[in-house]
């Protein structure tokens, strides 16, 4: 809203010329979406506390978590909030990519507040079905893919790392690979949601490796320079990736170790969902794999732990999965897994930036 307001009159006031700079308005959305979450942190934590939005911690799971009883939860409505808001300020709102991950931010949040109202509210003891839940998110992913793919601008290409003369055109079938790398992202940082801190800091840090990509592909000299695929107008996108890390930032002061808050599902399936659909937007969907690593990680933990289960009548790989909990069953303090799990997130994304050139 503000470009929009703002931007026409730089040729009276030429101050306002800053406003057609996307990486001002980045800058700008991260810091409006940071102060809104550190402002307001404070009385929505103590709003859903007095709503008795509480975190039941499970009987089964490490003992560590049992002094977490109680802790308010559902915190992500405050980072989607922030999120939105601040999107509504600083993007410019023709743009069809911004309205496309909204669409996923507010579209999986809905489905995110469902499972926890259920859950906590409702006291149903397991919120939504996990069939229900992926139902409902294959559904809504699969109708991004096709308004992507309906889009004359949007191209069918993937981009593979390392190999810039590689990019397949998967025609249609870019819906379902589009509405897979949606579904996993939003279930993979789902899963890394269970230590203070954990999933919100991977999540800044992915947003921050997006924030370039978008910024590089969405600028047709630099996308031709660095020969990546170019895509008009997803230089926006870059906007909305300030918001998701300033948000981020924002709750990760509540979250940090020991968490005053957590995010609860309405929090962890859209900001997954999005970055999801950042990767789609950007061309670097595979990439997503390095950038997400963390949450690859935490994911391939669950299903190789199932699997070896089921194969082996009973055997585990880990102590529990997801991997976070192996660690904090060996001994490792809660704070230690955490931040050493960020250094990983880190080293991930470093090398996924080093694909610019590594090519
Ligand atoms: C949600 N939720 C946390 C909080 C957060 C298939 C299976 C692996 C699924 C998995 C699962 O249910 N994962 C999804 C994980 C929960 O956090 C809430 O949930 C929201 C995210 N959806 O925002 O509201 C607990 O995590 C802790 N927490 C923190 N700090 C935070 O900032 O400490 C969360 C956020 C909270 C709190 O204790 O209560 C969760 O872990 O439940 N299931 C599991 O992870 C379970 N693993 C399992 O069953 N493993 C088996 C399987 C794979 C064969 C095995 O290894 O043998 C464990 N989870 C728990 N207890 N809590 C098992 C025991």
């Amino acid at each position: 809203m503000l470009y929009h307001l703002l931007y026409p009159l730089h040729k009276t006031i030429s101050a306002f010329n800053v406003f057609q700079y996307i990486t001002f308005r980045t800058i700008y959305a991260s810091l409006t979406a940071l102060l809104i979450c550190f402002f307001l942190g404070p009385w929505v934590i103590k709003i859903l506390g007095s709503k008795q939005v509480r975190q039941h911690i499970r009987e089964d799971g490490p003992k560590t978590h049992h002094k977490k009883a109680g802790t308010p939860t559902m915190g992500g409505t405050l980072i989607i909030f922030s999120i939105v808001v601040s999107i509504l300020l600083w993007t410019n709102l023709t743009n069809f990519y911004v309205w496309i991950v909204l669409l996923v931010t507010i579209g999986y949040s809905i489905i995110g507040f469902i499972d926890d109202y259920l859950m906590l509210i409702k006291k149903r003891s397991k919120g939504l079905s996990m069939q229900s839940k992926i139902l409902m998110q294959s559904l809504f992913a699969i109708a991004v893919g096709i308004l992507l793919c309906l889009h004359s601008d949007f191209s069918t290409h993937v981009t593979i790392p390392f190999l810039k003369n590689i990019s397949p055109d998967i025609g249609w079938g870019y819906v379902f690979f589009a509405a897979f790398v949606i579904v996993g992202t939003s279930n993979a940082v789902n899963l890394t949601d269970g230590l203070d801190g954990l999933a919100i800091g991977p999540v800044i840090i992915a947003a921050s490796t997006y924030m370039v990509f978008a910024y590089v592909a969405g600028h047709v000299r630099i996308a031709d320079y660095l020969q990546i695929n170019y895509v008009s107008g997803s230089g926006e996108i870059a906007v909305f990736c300030g918001a998701l890390a300033g948000a981020g930032l924002g709750f990760l002061w509540f979250n940090t170790y020991p968490a005053q808050i957590f995010m609860g599902d309405v929090g962890s399936l859209p900001i997954g969902a999005a970055l999801g659909t950042v990767a789609v937007i950007t061309k670097q969907e595979i990439l997503l794999v390095f950038v997400g690593g963390l949450f690859v990680i935490e994911a391939l933990s669950v299903i190789f732990q199932v699997g070896f289960f089921k194969v082996t009548n009973g055997r585990r790989i880990f102590k529990m999965a997801p991997l976070h909990h192996h660690f904090e069953l060996k001994g490792w303090p809660e704070p230690k897994i955490i931040v050493r799990f960020w250094i990983i997130a880190i080293m991930l994304a470093l090398i996924s930036l080093s694909t610019l050139k590594i090519r």
